[in-house]
C-alpha cells in the first residue's frame, strides 16, 4: 500500500495513529508507537499543563520520530495544554483534538508549524474544520471507546470524504487489518486505533483493565452519559450499570440532578486505568474489544494490522 503524500509528510511508515486516550496514552506509549513507524499521540485528557509537559518531555527523550498530542476540549486545562504544546512546538508534529470545536486554536498551531487534525463525528464539523484551516480530520464513528458522536464509521467516513478536500483518517471500530482495509475502501488515507493499543505491552493500563478488554465479547460495551449530553462507550460493569440506572431515574424527574451523575462519574476513568477498580471504574473501550485477544508490543500491533490490510487491498491471496 502506497502512503499518500500527506501521510508521507508526517514521516510515517504506517498510516496508523494511536488514539489520544485520556490517562492511558502517555509519553512512553506514544514514543513506542512512533518508534515503530505509526503516529504516537499523548492524550492530555483532563490533565493540567505541567503533567502534559512532563509526558511531552518523556516522549521526546524516547523517540526522534514525529509524535502528536491530543487536546481534550472539555478539559478545564485545555487552554493551558495548548500553551504547553506551543512552547514545545519544535518537538510536536501533530495536534489532534476531541470532544469539541478547536476552531479558535487552529491558527496558532499552524503558525507554530504543527499539523492540526481535529476528531469529528459529523460532516458539519468536518466542513467547519476545513474552513478554519485544519490539515486533515479524523472521522470517528460511535463504535469507538470513550466520548462518541452519533454516526457509525461505515456511514460517517464516506460522507466526510465526499464533503471535504483535506485528508480523512478513519476511527471507530477498527481493530485489525480488515477494518483498516475497509476504511481505505471508504476513502480514508489512514486509521486511528485506541482499544487495540490499550493492551499494548508498553501501555501502563492496570492489568485488570487489560484483562477486561481481552475477555470482552462483541456485546460487552454500552453507552453511558447520553442523558447528560456526553455519551461515552465503556465496558459493561457494575459502575456502568449503576450510572445508567441513575440516568434513567434522573430523566424521569422534572428537574434532573446532573450534579449527582457528575459525582458518580468523576474520577472513574482514573480508577479504571490506575487502580484497576472493576466495581467503580469506567473502562472505556470500543466495540472491537471483542476481537482483541492478546497483549502485543506496539510494533507487533502495527505490523499485524498493516500487513493484513496491505494483503487485502493488493488482492494478494
Ligand atoms: O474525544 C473523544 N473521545 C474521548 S474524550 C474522553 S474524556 C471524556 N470523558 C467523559 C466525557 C467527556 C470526555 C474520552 N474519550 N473522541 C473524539 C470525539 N470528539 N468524539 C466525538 C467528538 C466530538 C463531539 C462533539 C467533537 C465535537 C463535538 O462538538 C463540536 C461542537 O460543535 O461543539
Amino acid at each position: 500500500m502506497e502512503l499518500t503524500p500527506f501521510m508521507k509528510s508526517l514521516g510515517l511508515k504506517y498510516p496508523i495513529f494511536q488514539g489520544g486516550m485520556a490517562w492511558v496514552a502517555d509519553g512512553k506509549l506514544a514514543a513506542a508507537v512512533s518508534n515503530a513507524g505509526g503516529l504516537g499521540i499523548i492524550g492530555a485528557g483532563n490533565a493540567p499543563g505541567d503533567v502534559v509537559e512532563a509526558e511531552i518531555k518523556t516522549a521526546k527523550s524516547l523517540t526522534d520520530r514525529p509524535f502528536g498530542v491530543n487536546v481534550m476540549l472539555l478539559s478545564p486545562y485545555a487552554e493551558d495544554v495548548v500553551k504547553v504544546i506551543l512552547a514545545h512546538q519544535d518537538s510536536i508534529a501533530v495536534v489532534t483534538t476531541g470532544a469539541g470545536n478547536p476552531g479558535k486554536y487552529v491558527a496558532d498551531f499552524k503558525a507554530a508549524g504543527i499539523k492540526v487534525i481535529p476528531v469529528v463525528g459529523s460532516v458539519a464539523l468536518a466542513r467547519m474544520m476545513e474552513r478554519v484551516g485544519a490539515d486533515a480530520v479524523v472521522a470517528e464513528g460511535m463504535e469507538s471507546g470513550g466520548h462518541i458522536g452519533k454516526l457509525t464509521t461505515m456511514a460517517l467516513v464516506p460522507q466526510v470524504v465526499d464533503a471535504v478536500k483535506i485528508p480523512v483518517i478513519a476511527a471507530g471500530g477498527i481493530g485489525d487489518g480488515r477494518g483498516m482495509a475497509a476504511a481505505f475502501m471508504l476513502g480514508a488515507q489512514g486509521v486511528q486505533m485506541g482499544t487495540r493499543f490499550l493492551v499494548a505491552t508498553e501501555s501502563k493500563v492496570h492489568p485488570n483493565y487489560k484483562k477486561a478488554v481481552l475477555k470482552a465479547k462483541d456485546a460487552s460495551t454500552m453507552v453511558t452519559g447520553d442523558f447528560a449530553g456526553h455519551p461515552s462507550r465503556v465496558l459493561k460493569n457494575k459502575m456502568a450499570k449503576k450510572y445508567i440506572k441513575l440516568e434513567k431515574a434522573e430523566a424521569l424527574k422534572d428537574k434532573p440532578d446532573f450534579a449527582e451523575l457528575e459525582e458518580l462519574g468523576s474520577g472513574s476513568l482514573r480508577r479504571a486505568v490506575i487502580d484497576g477498580d472493576t466495581a467503580t471504574g469506567s473502562f472505556m473501550a470500543g466495540e472491537i474489544a471483542g476481537m482483541v485477544h492478546k497483549e502485543q508490543s506496539a510494533a507487533e500491533i502495527l505490523q499485524d494490522v498493516y500487513q493484513q490490510a496491505d494483503k487485502l487491498l493488493s488482492g494478494k491471496d
